[in-house]
């Protein structure tokens, strides 16, 4: 006890910055950052309440800052988390696709804010394959995780398995740690990175009941045919009824799959859904049984007479139904930590961050995953509460990048971010200095051929066009006029009403690829190094 009242003493003398002299050190903003995976902000009330609310995501906004075109440069799992740690584009940080592990000769944001006196910690999905640089304590899911009974690789436990929920127990770790591990005389990183709600959707049992007899509206584009795309579109395999699997997606039950004569759509299938069902504990799978088998009942009435239109409907149901109830737990875990940063009076010195590693299609163009620089996927949520320092309940439409992370973290920690990093700090946005930071962002995908088959291409984004290139396979170009067609359904490429501005943008591309270091040899590179 007298040992604690010494520390907090000191604590209370450091934050007042009181007679010694000493640095303020705990003035040093602490940062929590939270990431889901593939949390698309179509499923954020924030931004659009049409399909769900996130009561808890949304205080961040309400208190901060809504960033409503925040966009990644690659957009899929590993590459973006890749760009958030270094601050540096995929073909510079070299991981510009899931496959190979991160190299972890780059240096990291985190490992800098950790020599710079910060306390630094990592809960939850990095899938980098290799454990992460600079953290003193981090426990994270091997591989993509599952949502009942993940294994975890862990800083000092060596590979643990845990049974129990997936978004629960990243949560309980977060808490966790901020109540027992955290130095009270040091500014503290906090990495708390949900798995959900990545593939395959499983909900907690607490919300299985509730989603699964929900209705949601369609999107718009939900059977889009792609009149005026080009090839990359209509060859991609993300559509609901074509691409999904039957028990690992829609959760139909192997014996269900049989007695409909339905075909594993992935060899992975089925071993998706078994994975999880047997991580389940007895009272977990109970509460599944309850609720699925009903649903698979109806299924097999339904079934014989159900016509590919029919299937469309039924598929975009059962995927919301899983995708948004997996929400529901992010949602209840975020309030959960914004709870404690309440009562444990950390709130007013600490910077929250909300976003996702990519967007992701909720039905859009009937499809799911993300991959393309059309906005479902290149977009990605973004809110930032910093209290005293953000004014709350602004929106800003400027276009910032998850490529501009490490440097906003490192400049509100008080660090000269290094040289070589390519993004932009964001801290002048967030202080109402600045309204934007630039005025056109950069996108290169090169995850193909592969799962999903999205072709290979990079692109130039503005707030009012978007020009994209697909090349390797195809040499073809798209552009879009964001703001009179925001759901990206009239390419206007060949359109002489637009021949001048596409040019324009030619260049401009021509320019950030020069100015990000990208060209035609890496492309070429990166293509070689893929075979
Ligand atoms: C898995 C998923 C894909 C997903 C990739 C990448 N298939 O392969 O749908 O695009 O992960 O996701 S699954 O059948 O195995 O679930 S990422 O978030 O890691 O980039
Ligand atoms: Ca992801």
């Amino acid at each position: 006890m007298y040992l604690k009242l010494i520390v907090l003493f000191s604590v209370a003398a450091l934050v007042t910055g009181c007679s010694t002299g000493t640095p303020k050190e705990t003035k040093r903003p602490n940062i929590l950052f939270i990431m889901s995976d593939d949390h698309a902000y179509q499923a954020i009330s924030a931004y659009d309440n049409t399909l769900t609310t996130t009561p808890n995501i949304d205080r961040i906004a309400k208190e901060g800052m809504l960033f409503t075109n925040a966009c990644v440069t690659n957009s899929i799992c590993a590459p973006s988390r890749a760009v958030l740690l270094t601050g540096k584009h995929s073909h510079i940080n070299g991981k510009v696709d899931n496959r190979f592990p991160f190299d972890t000769t780059q240096v990291t944001f985190p490992q800098i804010m950790q020599q710079a006196g910060y306390q630094t910690a990592m809960f939850g999905k990095l899938h980098f394959g290799n454990n992460p640089k600079g953290f003193d304590q981090f426990r994270i899911l091997d591989d993509q995780g599952s949502y009942y009974a993940p294994d975890f690789f862990t800083k000092n436990e060596g590979k643990i398995n845990i049974k129990g929920y997936t978004t629960d127990i990243i949560t309980d770790m977060t808490i966790d740690w901020l109540d027992k591990e955290r130095k009270l005389d040091k500014p503290f990183l906090l990495m708390y990175f949900h798995k959900a709600p990545h593939r395959e959707w499983f909900p907690a049992p607490r919300h299985q009941k509730e989603y699964i007899s929900k209705t949601f509206p369609e999107p718009a584009t939900l059977f889009d045919q792609f009149e005026t795309r080009g090839t990359a579109a209509k060859t991609a395999e993300m559509n609901l009824v074509d691409h999904m699997n039957w028990a690992g997606d829609s959760k139909i039950y192997p014996d269900v799959m049989d007695k409909l004569g339905l075909k594993p759509y992935m060899k992975w299938d089925i071993s998706a859904f078994e994975r999880e069902y047997n991580g389940m504990t007895q009272e977990e799978r109970e509460s599944w049984d309850r609720h699925y088998r009903p649903m698979n009942e109806k299924f097999v009435q339904a079934y014989p007479n159900m016509s590919r239109e029919d299937l469309m409907h039924w598929r975009y149901q059962r995927y919301m139904q899983d995708y948004l109830g997996c929400i529901a737990s992010v949602d209840e875990g975020v309030g959960r930590v914004l709870d404690y940063l309440d009562e444990s009076k950390l709130v007013d010195n600490t910077i929250v961050v909300y976003t996702s590693d990519q967007g992701f299609y909720l039905g859009e163009h009937g499809w799911f995953d993300k991959r393309f620089a059309y906005n479902e996927s290149f977009k990605t949520p973004l809110l930032i509460r910093w209290p005293n320092v953000v004014k709350p309940g602004i929106t800003n439409d400027e276009m910032v990048q998850n490529l501009d992370f490490a440097q906003t973290m490192l400049e509100a920690a008080g660090i000269v971010p290094p040289d070589d990093m390519q993004g932009e700090s964001l801290v002048p946005i967030l202080k109402g200095e600045v309204e934007k930071v630039r005025v056109a962002a950069y996108y290169h995908y090169y995850e193909y051929p592969s799962i999903h088959m999205v072709k290979r291409h990079y692109a130039i984004i503005t707030k009012a066009y978007k020009l994209i290139h697909f090349y390797y396979d195809v040499d073809e170009w798209e552009f879009y006029d964001r703001k009179k067609d925001p759901y990206e359904i009239n390419n206007v490429y060949d359109d002489p009403a637009y021949a001048e501005v596409v040019q324009e943008l030619k260049s401009a591309l021509e320019a950030l690829r020069i100015k990000y270091e990208d060209s035609a040899e890496l492309d070429q590179k990166y293509i070689e190094a893929y075979k």
